[in-house]
């Protein structure tokens, strides 16, 4: 999924700056950049065991065994070679598996490793409404329509999609990010099928561009909209 993932991508801009100006733009950049988190599997604990992270954000689970090891929370995910909700092997393995999950709801997520449980073997992830940057809105209304239908960020902000009423979903034309009761790649037990279910998603875009999307609903085809994201280093190119 590019909307969440190529964190690399806003540094590949900054290469032709003079030092300076990079360390100052790096320094600036960093918070954005920190929107995965690292959690250590090992014998018979995680580390941290407990991680407060933003809705968007995407935790990694890296195994270093030596023990088979795996990551669940009832009803969400079951993470080791793979998620199971993606097709992966949720099953418990002593490999240097590496798994992602993406948040996008606050709440509280306790997971635990399941052959390791009753060793206490267990994590929370703490889910906080996004603070760092801005917060917009993309709302599916109940006549069918997005409310704003063309909306303008800087990348590294954060849009709350969410469904005021009636059965939709998110869906960009690229199929880059498809959402509604969760998004597509997340690594959760998600539905993104149109429903009434009154969804909401928090999704940070880091890569400018614009991103059209629709409802797929096909009783909905006027129901559209576009997302413009800006590059939050636009004065580098006097730079270059
Ligand atoms: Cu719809």
């Amino acid at each position: 999924m590019n909307t969440t993932q190529q964190n690399t991508s806003p540094l590949a801009k900054n290469r032709l700056l003079a030092p300076t100006l990079l360390g100052l733009l790096l320094a600036t950049a960093a918070p954005l950049l920190a929107r995965t988190h690292v959690v250590t599997v090992q014998d018979n604990s995680f580390s941290p065991a407990n991680i407060v992270i933003e809705a968007g954000d995407t935790v990694r689970w890296i195994n270093q065994g030596p023990g088979a090891h795996n990551v669940y929370a009832v009803g969400k995910f079951r993470c080791a070679n793979g998620c199971d909700a993606e097709g992966g092997d949720g099953n418990a393995a002593a490999n240097n598996w590496v798994a992602e999950v993406t948040f996008r709801v606050p709440e509280t997520v306790a997971y635990e490793c399941q052959p390791h449980v009753q060793f206490g073997m267990v994590g929370t992830v703490v889910v906080q409404t996004p603070s760092s940057g801005t917060t917009h809105e993309i709302n599916a209304q109940p006549d069918n329509s997005f409310v704003p239908d063309d909306l303008t960020v800087l990348a590294g902000d954060v849009v709350l999609l969410q469904n005021q009423g009636g059965e939709h979903n998110f869906r960009t034309l690229d199929d880059s990010l498809v959402c509604a009761d969760g998004c597509e790649g997340d690594g959760q037990l998600v539905d993104t099928d149109p429903t009434g279910f009154q969804w909401e998603n928090y999704v940070r875009f880091y890569e400018p561009g614009e991103y059209p999307y629709h409802c797929a609903n096909p009783a909905h085809t006027s129901q559209t909209g576009i997302l413009r994201v800006l590059s939050d280093v636009l004065f580098a190119s006097d730079f270059e």
